[in-house]
């Protein structure tokens, strides 16, 4: 069997250095190594001080290879707080006002790609099957090809793809997003994504295509969607046995027999968190008969606060979370727990689980991995409501959900209301519906199929005009 090889900005190292809290990306990769022997590479996390040689690292465990390499500090702050995180993350999401491009910052993005692509080249074998992960590393695939790799390089981006109009307000796009096609496929969260990017290949690169496949020189580049899963049954055991633990008990304990809503996001301006405690304030305006009777945990871990609109934004939302609890707050109750810390994943699990409401809305998302982690979490015979932005990729999957769109703040505290006072016999109805689409398409799924499709050329009845069977 071919090697798989995971590249990525951050590997999950498994030392402990890399710390416990699992994002959707590590998860992910994590389930798709499992199966494998494979290599997992990508940054080291270490910031190399001035004039130490940059290093790169091997570290084997369980039939994994784990390859890191270090960054300079100009690396780090061009590739990474710059031009990823600045520039690609909120465009990509649909905030161009947010976007502050620098040519150095552009510069130093291609570098880094460019060092990535020759300390891959150490490791890397003709039959090798490569998977590329997220923003960080479009043009990965180009600077493997410049060094003569002509191995099936696949792609996938795990946060939304704007449509054409927006994705060429970005200076030099035209340098940087037609590298795209030097993968064999490249995949998105939903069809909406991988329309807008064939869109784009279409208007500005006048691309010919068949079938979602482009003709690109002598070669053929499919896009498709993958929307990712979590691991379905692993996490609703992980919840069954998180109730019991004493952290879930003294949490519901303390609650004293009120409802529980939960939100659970990382502190970013995408998730909506402003948004959605202005609608959480509307709630308890409009629905005096609730005040005392539930209570909101929102659980939100600081992160890029060097980023100024993130320490903004840190601000503005614990000053909205002081307002409402001064507002509605008696000296027995609190409207909303405000918790700027993250918490073991089992813990969430337990933590959903004993929610009767769980609030998902960001204003725009590639999938949330919260709100399938959510659904997955519930008891069948009494499950909570998932109220659920209709601009999370995973809204596209989980219709059964109460969908909101989360600008309509006054809709979205109709919700949270409607939510709270679900008959039983509807919860079970939607949970079951949500619970078979997430049993369906778990983490596995999704990761095999990705690799299937990257290692299996198009048919030949879809390739697009004028290219021949061996070209493909
Ligand atoms: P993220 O933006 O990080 O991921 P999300 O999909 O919600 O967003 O994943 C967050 C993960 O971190 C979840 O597994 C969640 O349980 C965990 N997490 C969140 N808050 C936590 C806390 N307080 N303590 C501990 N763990 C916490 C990006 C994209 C998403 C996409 C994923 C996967 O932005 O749109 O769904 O990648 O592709």
């Amino acid at each position: 069997m071919a090697r798989l090889v995971v590249v990525s900005n951050r590997v999950a190292v498994p030392d402990g250095k890399s710390g416990g809290r699992a994002g959707g990306l590590e998860v992910a990769i994590k389930a798709a190594l499992r199966h494998r022997q494979g290599v997992w590479f990508g940054w080291s996390g270490r910031v190399a001080e001035d004039g130490n040689p940059v290093e790169t690292t091997t570290i084997e465990h369980d039939d994994v290879s784990y390859v890191v390499t270090d960054l300079v500090a100009d690396d780090y702050q061009e590739y990474y707080n710059g031009f990823a995180n600045r520039v690609l993350w909120p465009l990509l999401h649909y905030r161009i006002d947010l976007a502050e491009f620098t040519r150095r910052d552009l510069s130093g993005y291609m570098r880094v790609n460019e060092h990535f692509a020759t300390e891959l080249d150490k490791v890397l074998r003709p039959d090798d099957v490569i998977w590329v992960h997220d923003y960080h590393l479009m043009p990965l695939a180009k600077a493997l090809r410049d060094r003569g790799h002509r191995n099936r390089i696949g792609y996938f981006l795990h946060i939304p793809c704007p449509p054409p109009e927006i994705l060429t307000t970005l200076p030099n796009h035209e340098r940087l997003l037609p590298t795209l096609g030097q993968y064999d496929l490249v995949g998105f969260q939903t069809g909406d994504d991988a329309a807008n990017f064939a869109r784009y290949l279409t208007r500005e690169c006048g691309l010919p295509s068949r079938d979602f496949n482009f003709a690109i020189g002598d070669r053929v580049v499919r896009v498709d969607a993958f929307p990712i899963g979590i691991e379905t049954d692993h996490f609703a055991r992980t919840a069954r046995r998180a109730v019991k633990s004493s952290f879930v008990q003294n949490v519901v304990g303390s609650l004293n027999h009120r409802a529980m809503i939960i939100g659970v996001d990382r502190l970013d301006y995408t998730k909506g968190l402003n948004l959605r405690l202005d609608a959480y304030e509307q709630f308890l305006r409009a629905h005096a008969e609730w005040r005392g009777k539930m209570t909101y945990l929102q659980i939100t871990p600081k992160s890029r606060s060097e980023i100024p609109e993130y320490s903004d934004m840190e601000r503005m939302v614990g000053e909205a979370a002081g307002r409402i609890n001064g507002t509605f707050g008696e000296a027995d109750w609190t409207p909303i727990r405000y918790v700027n810390r993250a918490y073991s994943r089992t813990a969430l699990a337990g933590l959903y689980r004993s929610s009767r409401v769980g609030l998902v809305t960001p204003l725009r998302d590639g999938m949330n991995l919260v709100a399938k982690e959510y659904v997955a979490a519930q008891d069948a015979d009494d499950p909570g409501v998932l109220v659920l932005s209709r601009f999370a990729g995973a809204a596209r999957e989980l219709e059964e959900a109460l969908l909101v769109n989360p600008y309509d703040t006054e809709a979205v505290a109709a919700a949270i209301a409607r939510a709270l006072a679900m008959p039983l016999e509807e919860r079970r109805a939607r949970h079951k519906a949500l619970f078979e689409v997430l049993a369906k398409n778990d983490i596995s799924h999704w990761a095999e199929r990705f690799i299937a499709t990257l290692m299996r050329p198009p048919r030949a009845s879809s390739w697009p005009f004028g290219i021949g069977a061996a070209a493909v």
